[in-house]
């Protein structure tokens, strides 16, 4: 299994660093220090995307996914689960007035890269509630999701905290695709969105959330380096980068980037030596923000259809629910 893995890893390093504009794969980010530091970033006063999400999926959601009253819940990119917890409760109603225990058996199959994260989320989800049959999977959610074949049906899929927003262009229809490849005719599909500036949202407020006063992002993009350093044998200086995040009004998008502070070389095992020029940068992240219209084009080209669509007040963030077309 390590081999496989590592060659895939080193593939992707080694086109994205010979491309015009350097890029590698943000699922790199999440080793478990990465993984932390996301949690980290969450809890910022200027990361608003997770308590907004959180605020949203406790009203109105929590009461589509009651009525929906899923078997399974299928999460995609997992990491914590701590807002899962919203979802798992809604799950179990109607929860037992006496011992408070739901009284629906409920499947809850967490997906993710970051393995020893995903285990841990596993474990302590299991402690909470010895009622609740919890399957994580280690995988990209990229990849083929027949494990869900397993699953009690109906499934809730679930891709929380603005993830698709880091699959940019045909990546995000393609993993649209796939879990709607996955998908039975009575399951349901929930994505968390950013939203672009408008009325209440300030373009200096969003580009705030990827450039916090304390620099827990500008770690969180450097320990990429870090992880790779490890698990590739690549020997970035960590040192000699630093963090840079805007917002492309164009594209409607963050885009993340390690600035080259001098001349580099690096070694990249089967790859050789790449050359990074001083104000170079190699694009590590790009998060896509989206309107009611653009999603709605991406689901419908992935044949599905939007059921529900909720925001905040300020239209920070929106919730999406969708089915089979
Ligand atoms: N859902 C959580 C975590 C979001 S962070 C929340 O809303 O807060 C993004 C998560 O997706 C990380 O845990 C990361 O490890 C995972 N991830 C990113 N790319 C992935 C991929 N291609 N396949 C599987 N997991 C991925
Ligand atoms: C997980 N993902 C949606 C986050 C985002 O906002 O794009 C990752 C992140 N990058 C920087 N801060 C948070």
């Amino acid at each position: 299994m390590k081999a496989p893995a590592l060659t895939g890893m080193l593939e992707e390093i080694r086109w994205g660093l010979s491309r015009p504009q350097k890029e590698l794969p943000s699922k790199y980010f999440y080793d478990t220090r990465g993984s932390e530091l996301f949690e980290a970033i969450t809890e910022l006063p200027e990361y608003y995307p997770t308590r907004t999400e959180t605020s949203l999926l406790k009203t109105p959601v929590a009461g589509w996914v009651t009525e929906m009253a899923p078997a399974s819940l299928v999460e995609l990119g997992a990491g914590s689960a701590r807002k899962t917890r919203i979802l798992l409760a809604a799950m179990g109603h109607g929860i037992s007035g006496r011992t408070r225990q739901p009284t629906r058996k409920r499947t809850y199959a967490p997906v993710d890269v970051a393995g020893d994260f995903l285990r841990a989320t596993a474990e302590s989800l299991k402690v909470e509630d010895p009622s609740l049959d919890v399957r994580p999977q280690v995988r990209d959610i990229t990849w083929d999701l027949d494990f869900v074949d397993e699953l009690p049906a109906p499934i809730l899929f679930a891709l929380l905290g603005s993830t698709i927003g880091n699959f940019a262009g045909e990546a995000a229809g393609e993993l649209l695709s796939n879990v709607r490849s996955a998908m039975g005719e009575n399951d349901l599909f929930l994505v968390g969105a950013d939203l672009r500036p408008g009325p209440g949202k300030s373009i200096e407020r969003l580009e705030a959330a990827y450039n916090d006063a304390q620099g827990v992002t500008a770690d969180f993009n450097l320990n990429m380096l870090r992880a790779l350093n490890r698990d590739a044998g690549t020997d970035f200086d960590l040192t000699a980068f630093r963090h840079r995040a805007f917002y492309d009004e164009g594209e409607g998008r963050i885009e993340m980037h390690l600035v080259a502070e001098a001349d580099q070389e690096v070694q990249v095992p089967g790859a050789g030596v790449v050359q990074i020029r001083e104000g170079e940068s190699i694009r590590t992240e790009l998060s896509c923000k989206y309107d009611r219209s653009v999603l709605t084009g991406l689901f419908e080209a992935a044949s599905l259809d939007m059921v529900k669509w909720c925001t905040d007040a300020d239209g920070l963030y929106a919730m999406a629910l969708v089915s089979p077309m």
